[in-house]
């Protein structure tokens, strides 16, 4: 058994809280109403607030656990059983470099242990071994690993060469197309002296520093809201994006967090289950909720809402349906004077390169100015997500990694986004311990 402690406002948001954070088994075993502040310890001028102590039994914890460590387990294996088929068409398109790349590491240490190694190919190899999550297996071998024999004619050019073509394959493994990996490498080249060039772990981190140049975040959602205006936030996206599970998150965020008022209101009408679901998230945070039939029904509502934050969610729609992308503006309509409006775009990183295109450019004409990546722990790469917003200027708000409902998202980092490209491996350990980052 877990025991934490929690504050708020009064009982019912400390039972909120305790159910949002601690799921359906965790209980009160005792509540006491506290002061807080107040005027030379007189505990005049004092707030007065609840505190709960709350039991989390072991079972559910220790389940939860045991669930996400087979979770990341199935990933190493799923990661080190890839034949990563895209590098076998690349090495041989771009760079001729042979099979051996995508060979396990045992193999290939024979090979190079051999007398006559391929030119030019030492920091290709031998900076690559760590990065191929091979560790278990292959560890006994890897400690007798003798060391890789350099060819005495290899020039330093083709060395330096070789670490930015390295890194061109590997942003293009990411997501990215061509023409922007081979212009961000040639950027790149720019910054780098001939000492970072002959390494490749230089060579990465200086990318990853002129990728974060090149990512916009602003996750605050009142962000260029004038004084005295509702915000109004339409989360827009495909469906199964993620848009209710976000909205929901950001809900508690805003509301039990941060002490705002908000509510929750939903366009997606047609569907019982898609009511359901976000009415679920504002009754358990006891936000208001409100699903729009008609506009005029919907500007009545609006009328009457005294809330800060307005959250909408939206029916996703097939990029290929633009007739019923454009008639989301309808919903707009409803919204007057007071109100500043803002659509959100809802992306999934799992989706493919030309999918997420596709969505961005028929989502266009909703102007959404910024973008919400989820699914980041089941995510493969980030590159395309990266080069989508940079090309169309488009800013991230935040990052969900994961479906847990409050706890998986993050603010939007540029650090965050930029390390994910360059070092894919960080998306796996990316799930997790967020709740306290993110809030
Ligand atoms: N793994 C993972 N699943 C997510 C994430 N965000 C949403 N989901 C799941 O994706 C599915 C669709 O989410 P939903 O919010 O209903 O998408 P919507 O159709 O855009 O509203 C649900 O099963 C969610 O739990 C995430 O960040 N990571
Ligand atoms: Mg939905």
């Amino acid at each position: 058994m877990d025991f934490v402690k929690i504050r708020g406002k009064d009982l019912q948001d400390c039972i909120m809280q305790m159910k949002m954070k601690y799921g359906p088994q965790a209980y009160i075993y005792e509540h006491r109403v506290i002061t807080e502040g107040g005027l030379f310890g007189t505990g005049l001028l004092a707030s007065r607030m609840y505190e709960i102590d709350v039991g989390i039994p072991e079972t559910q914890n220790s389940k939860d656990r045991i669930e996400k460590k087979l979770k990341d387990l199935k990933e190493l294996i799923k990661q080190k059983q890839k034949p990563e088929p895209e590098l076998v068409g690349q090495s041989d398109r771009r760079f001729g470099k042979p099979l051996e790349a995508v060979r396990p590491y045992s193999e290939r240490r024979r090979r190079y242990s051999s007398p006559n190694p391929t030119q030019g190919q030492e920091s290709f190899y031998e900076e690559d071994l760590p990065q191929l999550g091979l560790s278990l297996a292959e560890a006994p071998e890897s400690s007798d690993r003798s060391p890789i024999s350099f060819p005495e004619r290899e020039t330093q050019t083709n060395k330096l060469a070789l670490n930015l073509e390295k890194l061109n394959e590997l942003l293009e493994k990411q997501g990215m197309s061509r023409g922007y990996a081979d212009e961000f490498i040639r950027s790149l080249e720019g910054h780098l002296s001939a000492i970072d060039l002959s390494k490749f772990s230089t060579v990465c981190e200086k990318a990853v520093d002129l990728l974060q140049d090149r990512i916009q975040t602003d996750f605050d959602l009142f962000s260029g809201t004038p004084r005295g205006k509702r915000k109004v936030v339409f989360f827009v996206g495909p469906t199964g994006a993620g848009k209710t599970t976000s909205i929901a998150k950001l809900a508690a965020k805003y509301s039990l967090h941060m002490g705002k008022k908000v509510s929750l209101y939903t366009t997606d009408n047609y569907r019982i289950a898609a009511i359901d679901q976000l009415k679920f998230y504002a009754d358990a945070m006891g936000l208001p909720f409100y699903a729009a039939k008609d506009i005029r029904k919907l500007k009545e509502t609006v009328n009457r809402d005294g809330s800060e934050l307005i959250l909408v969610d939206t029916a996703g729609y097939s990029h290929k349906n633009q007739e019923n992308i454009l008639k989301l503006k309808d919903f707009y309509q409803a919204f007057g004077e007071k109100d500043h409006l803002e659509s959100i775009l809802v992306l999934s990183a799992t989706v493919s390169v030309s999918n997420l295109q596709s969505v961005a450019s028929a989502y266009e004409p909703l102007s959404y100015k910024r973008i919400l990546v989820t699914k980041l722990d089941e995510a493969d790469f980030l590159g395309s997500v990266v080069e989508i917003a940079d090309t169309r200027h488009r800013e991230f708000a935040f990052l969900s990694v994961g479906q847990d409902v409050p706890f998986d998202i993050l603010n939007a980092s540029k650090k965050v986004l930029a390390e994910c490209v360059i070092y894919p491996e960080k998306l796996r350990g990316i799930a997790g311990e967020v709740f306290e980052k993110a809030f």
